[in-house]
């Protein structure tokens, strides 16, 4: 499946400017009608058992509705992307290196994690990695929003989304609440995910878990806190302890057509589905779908329960797969075997590396070197195909990296 792709422009710039001449059209009147917004919803937060003291320590300074989140809602990257980009971008040597590096900072903890949930502990890396590139993005402050002013602006400027927000909303002033962390400390995304591994205010609530023992469920600042409780919610989900959450497999002649079937492994076996390392399928009797992320012509994969465990973390399958396929890397497995189906002139993980680092030499990019394309790649790769006469669409291509090498 080749996921929709819109142009850059309408995907980054145009929400940008509706935004802004939706500020512009009425600065004053809209933040009277945010504050009026707030005051309003206090008597629903009450019902909830949220006090007066709690309300305004929440909101303490809030007037305006966050401008980011006005930005932001109506932009999901995650649906926009190619599975392989898709993939590059979170399974990568970065990725992975960071990942075994963090197995030997967080050893014995890691391990106290995995045995206590018996969630496996590269899952959990994994998921750290994918969730904030192992807390990175928490040190970058001006990603980092008050949740309940950017949950409060969701509710009040976005129809969609608005029972989410409130509901969202509700749980993040129990969080202050409970005392777990300080008003001014509770920062999360423009949509309200939190901490080292991202958890909306309603999961933490039902997840939350103190690992370092402190009296408190801190995961934007304690990393044991929060593995621990994406652990627990994998746990509470039904993740099966000391099984994988699938296997790649070479797809035989006309096996694409049981795409979404579900059998059991010597079923697919005798289908002629083979693992492409040439190793055999343990656990014949074990139940599994099969998926082909990039359609018919792509790498296919048999997937087991804990995979659809994953997805209760992330609905979408290209993130669980990328879960599963980062945290075996990080465990020390070999990568996929076979190739995803790119067209020609795209650029494969190596090249993509390349081009940045030839980017940043030449002082068009300033980011980190992660293979990540991310809006700075993007916007720099736009200026170089506007120098070079090329078509500015923001796209890592063979041609643009060609043209740098010379
Ligand atoms: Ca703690």
């Amino acid at each position: 499946m080749t996921l929709p792709i819109r142009p850059l422009l309408t995907r980054v710039f145009l929400p940008v400017a509706l935004a802004a001449s939706l500020l512009q059209a009425a600065p004053a009147r809209a933040d009277e009608g945010f504050r009026n917004w707030i005051a309003k919803f206090y008597p629903v937060a009450a019902q909830a058992g949220i006090t007066k003291a709690t309300y305004r320590a929440a909101f303490a300074g809030v007037s305006e509705p966050d401008p980011d989140v006005l930005k932001k809602a109506g932009f999901q990257p995650e649906f926009h992307t190619k599975v392989w980009d898709y993939m590059d971008n979170h399974v990568n040597p970065y990725t992975v290196r960071i990942g075994q590096q963090m197995l030997k900072n967080y050893g014995p903890m890691l391990n106290a994690i995995e045995r206590h949930f018996g969630v496996d502990k590269h899952i959990l890396l994994a998921i750290w990695s994918m969730e904030s590139n192992y807390g990175q993005i928490l040190e970058n402050e001006e990603r980092l929003h008050n949740v309940p002013r950017a949950l409060a602006t969701l509710a009040y400027i976005d129809a969609k989304r608005a029972k989410f927000a409130r509901t969202q909303l509700i749980a993040a002033l129990k969080i202050v609440q409970s005392g777990d962390i300080p008003a001014q400390d509770l920062k999360g995304s423009w949509a309200g995910a939190m901490g080292h591994t991202q958890f909306i205010p309603t999961s933490y609530l039902l997840y939350g878990f103190d690992a370092d023992g402190d009296g408190h469920r801190n995961i934007w600042k304690s990393v044991p806190d929060a593995l621990a409780t994406s652990a627990n919610l994998l746990m509470k989900n039904g993740w099966t302890p000391g099984k994988t959450w699938g296997y790649e497999i070479a797809v035989p002649p006309g096996g694409a057509a049981y795409r979404g079937k579900t059998l059991t492994i010597g079923q697919w076996a005798q289908l002629g589905f083979t693992r492409p390392n040439g190793k055999g399928f343990k656990n014949p009797g074990e139940r599994a779908m099969l998926k082909m992320p990039a359609g018919p012509d792509g790498p296919g994969f048999l997937m087991t329960k804990n995979f659809f465990v994953l997805k209760k973390y992330n609905a979408a399958d290209t993130y669980a797969l990328a879960v599963g396929l980062l945290a075996d890397e990080i465990a020390g497995y070999p990568g996929m075997r076979q190739a995803w189906p790119r067209p020609e002139g795209s650029l494969g993980i190596k090249e993509k590396f390349e081009l940045q680092s030839r980017m940043k030499e030449l002082g068009y990019y300033s980011g980190e070197i992660d293979g990540k394309f991310g809006s700075g790649s993007k916007a720099a790769i736009a200026t170089i195909q506007q120098r070079l006469g090329l078509q500015p669409d923001g796209e890592p291509s063979m041609q643009l990296l060609n043209a740098l090498r010379q």
